[in-house]
């Protein structure tokens, strides 16, 4: 059975997992109206892996007995107005998920769940991956400033990027 306090974690995380799903389907939304197909295709596989993060940990809070409980989702918010700025807001979002994750783990070690900090340590990896995945693009968009032609390029290369269901714990 899992402890109460990191009971309530999980579906905190559970609940933020969720969350960067939305949010990544709506800066998708951007992208379709520039008519930028490959920047869509990856929103489109960055929205496949939260929800795998999401039903990762709603899975193994399962496994462990605990009680799931799923909160509302926000509204999911950004303001940017460009590529550029939006990429930026998406590396702010990971580094707030890189934190939570952080959270989650410190609880485990609180209660001195070492199954469960075993499994985040999998959360922990996949973090410090997709910043770096948000960062590369961050820094291609600062190279290319406006130049259209570099743009396309780039649409080009993100629309290589393919979905690989992840084997999570
Ligand atoms: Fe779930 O990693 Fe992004 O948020």
């Amino acid at each position: 059975m899992i402890n109460e306090k990191l009971e309530k974690e999980f579906n905190i995380q559970i609940n933020k997992e969720l969350y960067s799903e939305y949010l990544y389907l709506a800066m998708k939304t951007y992208f379709m109206e520039q008519n930028l197909m490959g920047f869509v295709n990856w929103f489109d596989v960055q929205v496949q892996e939260e929800h795998a993060h999401a039903i990762g940990m709603f899975n193994y809070l399962n496994e462990r007995g605990g009680k799931i409980e799923l909160l509302p989702i926000d509204k999911p918010e950004f303001s940017g107005k460009t590529p550029l700025e939006i990429f930026e807001e998406v590396l702010k979002h990971e580094q707030y998920v890189t934190s939570r994750i952080n959270a989650v783990y410190d609880v485990a070690e609180e209660v001195r769940d070492r199954a469960a900090m075993k499994f985040l340590d999998w959360y922990i990896d996949e973090q410090v991956e997709e910043e770096a995945s948000v960062d590369g693009v961050l820094s291609t968009l600062r190279l290319i400033g406006d130049d259209k032609n570099a743009l396309l390029l780039l649409d080009k290369d993100l629309a290589t990027r393919v979905f690989t269901a992840p084997v999570i714990g």
